[in-house]
């Protein structure tokens, strides 16, 4: 639900901005919420530049999901240029490896010098990029933090940043640098095309489907009876796993897990639990990801006391999902798990040479 509050708030700033040819040329550094399920791929990808400072100062540093202000010059995890005074066009690829969706890019400056950059995509490293979002107005970046929101995702495997404009000011080192360029797209929860089924339903208007319809108003529930309930997954061939998602009617499970099968019958435990669920929200991730057709949620116990979020506490014999999801990918619970792993104070226009 807040992923849609996000994205119609980011709809209607871009509504303002000037939408040239499908290239949308909007203000930099407007500011959006990440959404829990971004993933940033540049982080397993590779990168490429123009040319670089140093052999430290690298591709790989605007990759590798560091971005540590205040960390000793030396030690800064950024990709810095080359002078140049006329500011010949300084660029840094991102080979996401295979094709990704993606409609989000945050660039972390290091200097707020840049005065026009582009991101443009393309499907093989060397074919006709597309430009995606482009800054050309000639005015410098009035933050360190560019954050972008396209109106539409776009799907490539390559992404070129491509920075034209860079003033000497504020320094005097007339380069670009920058500690991190990510590239965020939402993880597609795999449960939404798996078959559900349970060991039986409440009423016809929870059955096992509704716990994989995408929907956070329509819930399974169990067989009002006490034991053990359980909520399967088939996707149909084998998929990889790491990170489930499971929105609760009420906490009141007490010893749960997530078991995985090769044929449906056959369980082996992938993560269990001897507690309540510490929120309605719960994320599970995976000590590692798991290969597999079938995936289930076993509940042996609950209790029958529970408060539905927001509503007082009913005693009743079942348990009850919203939505198991499951993703492929490593997903955090918080928009500070998203951001880089060291994340310092940014200096405005203090800096060092
Ligand atoms: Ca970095
Ligand atoms: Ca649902």
């Amino acid at each position: 639900m807040k992923l849609k509050t996000v994205k119609r708030m980011n709809a209607c700033v871009l509504s303002a901005a000037m939408v040239l040819s499908g290239v949308t040329i909007i203000p930099p550094a407007t500011v959006s919420a990440a959404a829990n399920n971004e993933i940033n791929y540049a982080l397993s990808g590779t990168a490429t530049v123009s040319d670089q400072e140093t052999n430290y100062w690298g591709a790989d540093k605007a990759i590798d999901g560091i971005v540590n202000r205040d960390a000793a010059k030396a030690d800064q995890s950024r990709w810095a240029t080359n002078q140049s005074t006329s500011q010949a066009a300084r660029t840094l690829t991102v080979n996401l490896g295979t094709q990704k969706t993606f409609d989000h890019f945050v660039i972390e400056w290091e200097r707020t010098n840049i005065t026009n950059f582009k991101i443009s995509v393309c499907d093989t490293e060397d074919g006709e990029y597309r430009d995606v979002y482009v800054k050309n107005d000639g005015e410098n970046i009035t933050s360190v933090t560019s954050d972008i929101q396209l109106d539409e995702a776009v799907t490539a495997q390559y992404v070129k940043l491509t920075v034209n404009g860079y003033t000497v000011n504020p320094g005097s080192w007339q380069s670009v640098s920058l500690y991190e360029f990510e590239i965020l797209g939402e993880a597609e929860n795999l449960s939404t095309a798996a078959t559900a089924t349970a060991d039986g339903r409440e009423t016809a208007g929870t059955d096992a489907s509704k716990a994989v319809d995408g929907d956070d108003t329509t819930r399974w529930a169990s067989p009002a009876a006490t034991g053990s309930h359980w909520l399967k997954l088939d996707y149909g061939r084998e998929k990889t796993i790491r990170t489930a998602k499971i929105h609760w009617e009420r906490k009141n499970a007490t010893a749960y897990r997530i078991e995985k099968s090769a044929d449906g019958e056959n369980w082996e435990t992938v993560k269990a639990f001897t507690a309540s669920p510490s929120d309605y929200r719960e994320t599970i991730v995976f000590d590692e990801a798991v290969t597999t057709r079938y995936l289930r949620l076993y509940i042996e116990s609950f209790d029958q006391a529970g408060a539905p979020e927001g509503s007082a506490s009913v005693s009743w014999p079942t348990v009850s999902v919203y939505e198991f999801e499951t993703y492929e990918a490593e997903l955090g619970t918080t928009e500070a798990e998203r951001t880089p792993k060291e994340s310092c104070g940014r200096p405005g226009s203090s800096f060092q040479y």
